[in-house]
């Protein structure tokens, strides 16, 4: 017996060790956003505990000193020893390395994260790691240091409640920055809350006093309103649920007169944005029921073919399907590989949604509207389109006249800035390195994609000219990451509120027409300083409100002279290229989808029709609306 217990303590070491010796593998990578993802690992067991049934409050805590703490009231982590493995279930869930998965393979284990790894791995990149488990009228608490247990399973007083909280330090040995963002965790909440409909999650921020409750009683339902907040929706979202085979199976849709389709596909809440075969399904069933009743209902001549782009023109969807054994593909493993999926939500969705249409007709007459509309505005477009023209907006061959490209050829080191305003343009050209780095200034806004069909939005001479340095076409025609001329395309705007309208616009658009490039992680924005201290002799350029405060709290004593930069044009070409774009010192912030996604939703209901939600999101944002982050 000891034995046994040597070895599998052993093992438990090696795994940690080995967790921090290489803790991207586990976690993606260490830089913030890994961080964060030690949060949605010790979120996801108590959504696992909500999903079980027995837990309906998850508090998420960020506290002034940089650690987290998550409780929830569930049944608690089971704290018995083991008769034969020696060690207790919280040890196991704390210690061993993917325990989730080992345990009974219980159909409702199945939340996580992107990478599912279980929080044995945030306890090994935790400076400490505290656990306390309300169970059996008990307190338990145990506390780990980088994975290593420092006290035994103690118990500290009595307690008539249920559940567990864990609070963790991620090490300063192993990420970059330990600073978590209310934000990016709330954004992630969010999402989760609307995935879980019956779960309550509160986000707390201890320095600012934030505080947010995130719970959505109509599940993917509120989710689907929620995306549409700014857009004039045709009719009440539409919601399906089925269960077969073990695949659980949700979804939930509306029409809006964009001409946008905005589907949101999920697997055991993990957001796939490469797809799969669970959206695969969700088409396909939803293009032949359209064209079924079409046909049915004569309302259409047999000459008009509705495509599935017709049959998708201006919907928003949510699909979120559950499943035991999820398999991710793809680029960054977001693509659902689990061959059994589409069919089975192919027919979840055929079946009900055929249900649904005959009982009733209206709405199927508004939707059949819609979708007819797409294809005859389709049909029209394609016989109006002006196929010279748009060879050469493809033809890399025919730069945009403004573009100051430079002289790499390598596309891997070669960089576009994209800048607002001639102005600062001009600036940029000056200061840049000519070697690899290539400007293109844009006048003013760019067009409203949102609300403008294709031929309109590639008409536009801003848009045109950022296809044609680009360089990769876009994606309608198989747009291809690989073929772009630049490996980087930075967004330079200014630290104001016209710059994040036009960042958060250039987002929506690269997010729209060449989703890939994001994806490949080659987009990104640029930082310049937001102010200039000048203090005796020395000077430095300081890059948010916070570094402000604490620079000035370093040098109490001394006299400064802080001026505050309102825009990029106000710095002559020497200091915006030293501060903004050589690579030796400038900042880059790299776009995720996720900021995308964000930015593309901020966008709707910033520039949207209905005026409410937009009135309500800049009262909400007035204090943060100067530092409005994108
Ligand atoms: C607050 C931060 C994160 C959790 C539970 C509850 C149980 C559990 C967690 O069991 C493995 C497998 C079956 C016993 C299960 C309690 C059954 C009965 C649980 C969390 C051991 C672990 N009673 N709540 N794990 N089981 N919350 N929140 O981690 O045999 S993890």
């Amino acid at each position: 017996m000891p034995e046994k217990y040597d070895a599998s303590k052993i093992h438990v070491l090696k795994g940690l060790e080995a967790v921090r010796h290489r803790p991207a593998m586990y976690i993606g990578d260490i830089s913030t956003r890994g961080l964060h993802h030690l949060i949605y690992e010790v979120v996801d067991n108590a959504v696992d505990e909500t999903l079980a049934g027995f837990c309906d409050k998850i508090t998420i805590t960020l506290a002034k000193d940089g650690s987290v703490s998550v409780q929830d009231n569930g049944r608690g982590i089971p704290v018995d020893i083991h008769p034969t493995e020696k060690i207790s279930a919280l040890e196991v869930v704390l210690t061993v390395l993917h325990s989730g998965a080992k345990f009974e393979n219980k159909i409702y284990q199945i939340s996580g994260g992107l990478h599912g790894v279980g929080v044995s791995v945030v306890n090994a990149l935790s400076e400490y790691l505290e656990a306390e488990v309300y169970r059996d009228g008990k307190i338990y608490y145990q506390r780990y240091e980088q994975g290593i247990a420092k006290t035994k399973v103690e118990t500290r007083g009595k307690s008539k409640q249920t559940g567990t909280k864990i609070i963790f330090k991620p090490d300063k040995k192993i990420f970059k920055k330990t600073e978590f963002d209310f934000n990016t965790v709330a954004n992630r909440l969010r999402e989760l809350a609307y995935l879980t409909k019956d779960s309550k999650i509160e986000l707390i921020e201890e320095k600012t006093g934030k505080k947010e409750l995130f719970h959505y009683p109509g599940g993917i339902l509120d989710y689907v309103a929620y995306l549409d907040q700014g857009r004039n929706r045709l009719h009440k979202p539409i919601y399906f649920a089925d269960r077969r085979n073990g695949i659980e199976v949700e979804v939930s849709f509306q029409y809006n007169d964009s001409f946008l389709e905005n589907i949101f596909s999920f697997v055991n809440t993990i957001n796939t944005h490469e797809g799969g075969t669970h959206l695969a399904g969700f088409k396909s069933a939803l293009s032949r029921k359209i064209n079924d009743f079409a046909r049915s209902t004569q309302s259409i001549k047999d000459s008009i073919e509705l495509t599935g782009d017709d049959c998708r023109e201006g919907i928003t969807a949510v699909l979120s399907i559950k499943i035991p054994n999820p398999q991710f593909e793809g680029q960054t493993k977001t693509k659902l590989g689990n061959s059994e999926a589409k069919g089975i939500v192919e027919s979840v969705v055929s079946e009900k949604l055929g249900a649904y249409f005959e009982e009733n007709p209206r709405m199927l007459n508004l939707i059949l509207s819609k979708v007819i509309a797409a294809a005859k505005s389709r049909e029209a477009a394609k016989k109006a389109r002006d196929l010279a023209r748009r060879r050469s907006l493809l033809d890399s061959d025919t730069l945009p006249g403004k573009l100051a490209d430079c002289s790499e050829e390598d596309p891997t080191r070669s960089e576009l800035y994209i800048v607002e305003g001639d102005s600062a343009g001009g600036s940029a050209k000056q200061g840049r390195d000519r070697r690899f780095q290539a400007i293109l200034p844009l006048r003013g806004k760019i067009l409203n994609v949102e609300k403008s069909q294709l031929n309109k939005i590639l008409a536009n001479p801003e848009i045109r000219s950022i296809i044609s340095a680009v360089g990769a076409g876009i994606s309608e025609d198989d747009f291809d990451p690989e073929k772009a001329r630049y490996h980087k395309v930075i967004i330079m705007t200014d630290a104001d509120v016209d710059g994040s309208h036009i960042r958060t616009l250039l987002l929506t658009f690269f997010y729209r027409f060449m989703r890939p490039l994001i994806e490949v992680g080659y987009i990104y924005i640029a930082q310049p300083p937001l102010f200039r201290v000048k203090t005796g002799k020395t000077e430095q350029y300081i890059f948010s409100e916070e570094e402000l405060e604490s620079y000035l709290k370093k040098h109490k004593n001394d006299k400064h002279d802080i001026s505050r930069y309102k825009g990029l044009g106000e710095m002559n070409p020497e200091q915006l290229w030293s501060t903004t774009m050589d690579p030796d010192q400038r900042i880059l912030k790299r776009v995720t989808l996720e900021d995308a996604v964000e930015a593309d939703h901020l966008f709707s209901v910033l520039m949207g029709d209905v005026v409410e939600p937009r009135r309500k999101f800049i009262e909400e944002n007035a204090k943060y609306v100067e530092n409005l982050d994108v």
